[in-house]
């Protein structure tokens, strides 16, 4: 068995420059592509080749499949990358690549089908005894069986897009007489979003955190997990810090949610990586809620904290090499975190696209920046405002927290606006060096600091329920 000679990486930014690290170290020549705005851009430069593929607008682009699967013929590319977002999760695609001949570097086009039929996985999930949140079996017709389902598991629910994830399409019930007006709304909703207008009904669970789980599979039978990341700490579904491990987990419950994670990955029979994503409620009871059939941009929590390189993984997954190491071989050390530096104004969370005059990212010891910008270089419009990704690792929680504050301080950024002042103001907050956090803190700790105090600024236990208006929000 041999490893590619050449990759093309259908992807920009931060991930694109990723992925040519992992590729170089394992002797695998590159081809970047880049759309008319790009010609400047890191991943263009550090790559063997790259070719344009059309005009800004992701849609012509980045998002291009005849134009990609050119680009691969031409440079005599073996296998395509998608990193994440873009073309990462589209089963079409996946498809179009093994009718091309090349190698498509990520799960089947069967595993991305399921995982973006929500409704579906819970199901398939939920009879293959992976505890989900309660709620329909499968997607719900009409709006009479919404409410006998409703009326089975009690109210709030939550009805869901089939198709949606990220929060879209989502509208909360709180008593019988919303369900209607909600159920339709979700329905046109969803069909508008993504072409279909599928839904399904679970319980809503309040004071929840987010906690998903990286695993790795190579599709001859040997499944492996990473261990879990918190990423609790998001504002309108966008994550903005990611740790791991979770500041409530203990090895009994990595233990136990790493299996429920293995457990479901068999039953989907997923290959190459993955992430299960889980509600975990007060009483640490864990849901399945979601999986994600891609690499993710917090990947790169879990590699400081298990040391394996889950691009090189991936690749080598791809390839046909079965995984290099058994789940007692995986020792999580430390404590590591994450902030997600957007190009945005950190009051309000509008894009602050323009010219980077100076750029000086942190360093030293525990520090890792995975970022694909520099002094000079322009923050587009066009594209995801998430210019770097700064992680540290620390021995322990206290450790990383102090290094993170420190990593911060350095990091040196004008011209544009950045969330650097947000994270260092979360870094500093008593109930996120507490780790006493749900995915409500930061909407929470936002009713404090901007003095528009309503009574209930905690950031957690009391008060800490979503609204709907919240749980609606359209990201697109
Ligand atoms: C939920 C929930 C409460 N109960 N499902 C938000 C994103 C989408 N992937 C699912 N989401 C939620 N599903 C039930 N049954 C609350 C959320 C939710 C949320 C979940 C994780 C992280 C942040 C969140 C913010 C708002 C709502």
């Amino acid at each position: 068995m041999n490893l590619f000679k050449k990759i093309l990486i259908a992807n920009r930014g931060e991930i694109a420059v990723r992925i040519i690290r992992a590729c170089k170290e394992l002797g695998i020549k590159t081809v970047a592509v880049f759309s008319d705005i790009e010609k400047d851009s890191l991943h263009v430069r550090l790559a063997d080749e790259s070719i344009c593929i059309g005009p800004a607008s992701s849609k012509h682009s980045y998002l291009n499949i005849p134009a990609i699967l050119t680009a691969a013929e031409v440079t005599d590319a073996e296998a395509i990358h998608p990193g994440y977002g873009f073309l990462s999760e589209n089963p079409q695609f996946a498809e179009a690549c093994a009718t091309s001949g090349i190698t498509f570097i990520g799960p089947t086009s069967e595993n991305i089908r399921i995982g973006g039929d929500k409704a579906k996985a819970r199901q398939v999930l939920k009879r293959r005894g992976v505890p989900v949140v309660p709620g329909s079996d499968g997607p719900v017709a009409s709006e009479e069986i919404a409410l006998k389902t409703a009326k089975k598991i009690g109210f709030p629910v939550i009805i869901k897009a089939s198709a949606g994830g990220g929060g879209r399409g989502m509208r909360i019930v709180r008593e019988e007489g919303e369900l209607s007006q909600a159920f339709h709304t979700a329905q046109r909703e969803s069909l508008a979003a993504f072409g279909n207008s599928e839904v399904y009904v679970e319980k809503y669970l309040s004071s929840i955190r987010h906690i998903e789980v990286q695993i790795i599979s190579d599709g001859k039978g040997n499944i492996v997990h990473l261990g879990e990341r918190d990423c609790s700490v998001q504002r309108r579904h966008q994550k903005l810090i990611e740790e791991a491990p979770s500041p409530i987990s203990t090895e009994k419950f990595r233990k136990r949610i790493g299996e429920l994670a293995v457990k479901a990955a068999k039953a989907m029979k997923y290959q190459n990586v993955g992430t299960i994503e889980f509600i975990v409620d007060q009483d640490q009871n864990i849901y399945f809620m979601e999986v994600n059939t891609r690499v993710q941009v917090e990947h790169a929590i879990t590699e400081e904290l298990t040391g394996i390189d889950i691009i090189k993984e991936q690749i080598r997954i791809a390839a046909g090499f079965p995984l290099s190491y058994r789940q007692n071989q995986i020792k999580p050390s430390g404590h590591v975190i994450e902030c997600r530096i957007n190009a945005e104004d950190p009051e309000r969370f509008i894009p602050s696209p323009g010219k980077l005059t100076f750029f000086s990212p942190s360093g030293g010891p525990g520090v890792r920046v995975d970022t694909a910008a520099y002094a000079g270089w322009v923050v587009p419009s066009q594209y995801d405002s998430m210019i770097a990704k700064l992680i540290v690792h620390g021995r322990n929680r206290e450790e990383a927290i102090a290094k993170m504050k420190r990593a911060l301080d350095e990091f040196i950024i004008e011209g544009i606006k950045t969330t650097i002042p947000f994270h260092k103001k979360v870094l500093n907050h008593p109930d996120f060096i507490k780790g006493n956090f749900n995915t409500d803190f930061i909407e929470k700790m936002n009713v404090r600091t901007n003095g528009n105090n309503n009574g209930n600024g905690n950031g957690h236990k009391n008060g800490n329920k979503l609204s709907e208006a919240t749980a609606g929000v359209d990201e697109a």
